[in-house]
């Protein structure tokens, strides 16, 4: 018995080298031993399993060398375990170094698209000048996009060729042919249909129409504007637009208001303004004219007002539309519409 309890603790010395030890799983190898030797059926106590069949005057002397070497064990798993821990530091330590006092990456902050920020700028400029914002469906009814509007039958905005129309299903059975809107307008229609008079509001919203080119998206954003009451004249139009684009261009732009044609206003105008690029003197973007046309806009047609449920001879009032797109690549001098829907971010964080 006393030669097998001497050979655990040689046994054991043997399993325990720094190799071992040092391996990922050196505290798991320790624990293994642990068991193996000092476990409830480990290697101890079957050997101590034999002291009782020892002659009793033989039983003293066993029993202290048993202490003796189960101490001895302890002491040397106990030791080991330890000797895991320092080899893992010392690992660690010559290991790559962290300096956890270095400042972060950069993390950027994130912005509004230009042609939100852009969005957002008219509507509060507006919002400065007592116009309230007002949204509606981008998913509307021929009746509200084009009919409540004056746009005659066989107008060519009404074409296939030109609008979205949804016709699969059971949209075939709704009472007014359904589309995507062609501009925000249907949304001054329901303003009008809810409200009575007076109206001061701008809608803001995506529109779609059937054109894909250098200059043209299928998507794009659109503000327009209403403002109805007693005796709303030209005048009014002229200050209130000629205010915008000073707000929004600048002080030193001026305005020109020339005719045009919509069929829901009468008269009409278009809007330019002097060019923000060459301050009117001619360049590439105002073709040599010294001019940008930005805004169209109008005395609102009596048909139009009637269909709304508003007394066309109590009424006037002007109303107006501009691109958005058009106005952010003005204002950040960008030259590709493409590069507003690519959604590259070296493109993104310029503004
Ligand atoms: C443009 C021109 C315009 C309107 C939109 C409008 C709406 C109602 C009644 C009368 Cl409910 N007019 N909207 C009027 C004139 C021009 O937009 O060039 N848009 C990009």
């Amino acid at each position: 018995m006393k030669d097998r309890l001497e050979a655990m603790v040689t046994g054991l010395k043997g399993a325990l080298v720094e190799e071992r030890l040092r391996a990922d799983n050196g505290a798991a190898f320790v624990e293994e031993q642990r068991v193996k030797y000092l476990g409830k059926k480990g290697e101890f106590s079957q050997v101590m399993g034999g002291v009782g069949k020892l002659p009793p005057e033989e039983r003293k002397a066993a029993g202290e060398l048993a202490n003796r070497i189960k101490a001895e064990l302890e002491g040397l798993l106990t030791k080991a375990a330890a000797q895991v821990d320092e080899l893992k530091l010392e690992k660690e330590l010559k290991g790559p170094r962290l300096d956890v006092t270095l400042p972060g990456r950069g993390r950027p902050p994130g912005r509004r698209h230009p042609v939100s920020q852009t969005l957002e700028d008219i509507v509060a400029t507006f919002g400065r000048l007592g116009f309230s914002v007002a949204t509606g469906p981008e998913i509307e009814l021929d009746w509200y996009n084009f009919e409540a509007l004056n746009v005659p039958a066989d107008h060519p905005a009404r074409d296939m060729q030109d609008t979205f129309y949804l016709d699969g299903g059971w949209l075939k059975a709704a009472a007014s042919p359904v589309l995507l809107r062609t501009h925000t307008s249907p949304v001054q229609i329901r303003t009008m249909l809810q409200q009575p008079p007076p109206v001061r509001a701008v809608m803001p919203g995506r529109v779609y129409r059937k054109d894909s080119d250098v200059t043209h998206t299928p998507m794009f954003h659109q503000v327009e504007g209403l403002f109805v009451d007693k005796q709303v004249t030209f005048a009014e139009l002229k200050g209130t637009l000629d205010s915008f684009a000073k707000a929004f261009f600048g002080s030193a732009v001026q305005t020109r208001f020339r005719p045009s044609f919509f069929p829901f206003t009468e008269p009409s105008a278009e809007v330019d303004v002097s060019c923000v690029m060459c301050a009117g003197k001619g360049c590439r973007v105002c073709k040599n004219s010294g001019w940008l046309e930005v805004l169209g806009s109008g005395m609102v047609h009596p048909n139009v007002f009637t269909a709304a449920g508003y007394d066309a001879t109590q009424v006037t009032g002007f109303a107006f539309g501009m691109g958005v797109e058009r106005l952010a690549m003005l204002r950040y001098r960008i030259d590709d519409l493409r590069t507003m829907f690519e959604n590259d971010y070296r493109f993104l964080a310029q503004f």
